[in-house]
């Protein structure tokens, strides 16, 4: 049985993510990594990311509705790292050459006009901080086979992080009520899944708050100019070459990603 550590485990997740393979959850073989040190593990590898020159742009918040957590089968939301490698520009088809397993989450994303700060944020203090919003998607992938882990495995693998795309527009936040802002998601046409801005911990800015305080644990902030992804409103779809993905707000617009070739 392997020995695993931060260390090792780290350098694995990098490795699985660079060569598009994924593996059963450390957490079988090494039940002690749990949420602290799977932070560990992510601040570690974000290190990694940024000297290889990619550029911390913002955070994701993972499994901030009851639908993401009851089919994870993980029962509470985390913050993981967004860099600037991660963003796709709309109309580009799913990276399907370095992604194993993507999934498609409706996401409701902000821009942040001011640092916040915890412990003690709340979800007004939090809105209070927001510039503008979007209505974009994460395409999520997992380096565990059938995106099967607990919650320090997911912690550690930067929360499924593989790429996000924002809005076609993002709109003044104080024209938004993002709590009332409904998603559809249709795979090849067809409706899959409907979610709506309460569904994200009751409302988005409950989730900003979320992040703002658990990154202060870590003595950490949200900065100013960062992109916070309040995490999937609705379950993910799997979006395979061939297929195609729409994900339809009820004011911030629509977008659709093919699956490619
Ligand atoms: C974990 C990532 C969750 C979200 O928005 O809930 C996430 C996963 O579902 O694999 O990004
Ligand atoms: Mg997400």
């Amino acid at each position: 049985m392997a020995q695993w550590d931060e260390k090792s485990v780290a350098a694995e997740l990098l490795a699985c993510e660079a060569e598009r393979r994924d593996r059963e959850p450390f957490t079988d073989e090494w039940p002690e990594l749990d949420v602290d040190t799977g932070y560990r593990i992510q601040d570690a590898n974000l290190q990694v990311r940024l000297a290889r020159g990619e550029k911390l742009v913002g955070v994701k918040l993972g499994l901030t509705s009851e639908a993401k957590q009851k089919r994870m089968g993980v029962y509470a939301p985390f913050v993981a790292w967004l860099t600037d490698a991660m963003l796709l520009e709309a109309g580009k088809p799913v990276p399907q050459d370095k992604l194993i397993h993507p999934r498609i989450e409706p996401e409701i994303i902000f821009i942040m006009k001011d640092r916040l700060e915890g412990p003690g944020v709340t979800r007004e203090s939090a809105m209070a901080a927001v510039d503008k919003v979007s209505g974009g998607f994460e395409i999520i992938d997992s380096r565990y086979k059938n995106f099967r882990f607990r919650a320090g495995d997911v912690v550690a693998d930067n929360a499924s992080s593989g790429a996000w795309v924002n809005g076609s527009e993002w709109k003044d936040i104080a024209d938004v009520d993002v709590a009332a802002e409904k998603v559809e998601v249709y795979s090849d046409g067809e409706l899959q899944h409907t979610g709506v801005g309460t569904d994200v911990q009751g409302h988005p800015g409950e989730a900003l708050a979320l992040a703002a305080n658990d990154l202060a644990r870590r003595g950490l902030a949200i900065e100013a100019g960062w992109i916070v992804l309040t995490g999937g409103t609705t379950d993910a779809v799997f979006a395979p070459r061939g297929s195609k993905t729409e994900v339809k707000f009820s004011t911030l617009g629509s977008l659709s990603i093919d699956g490619g070739e």
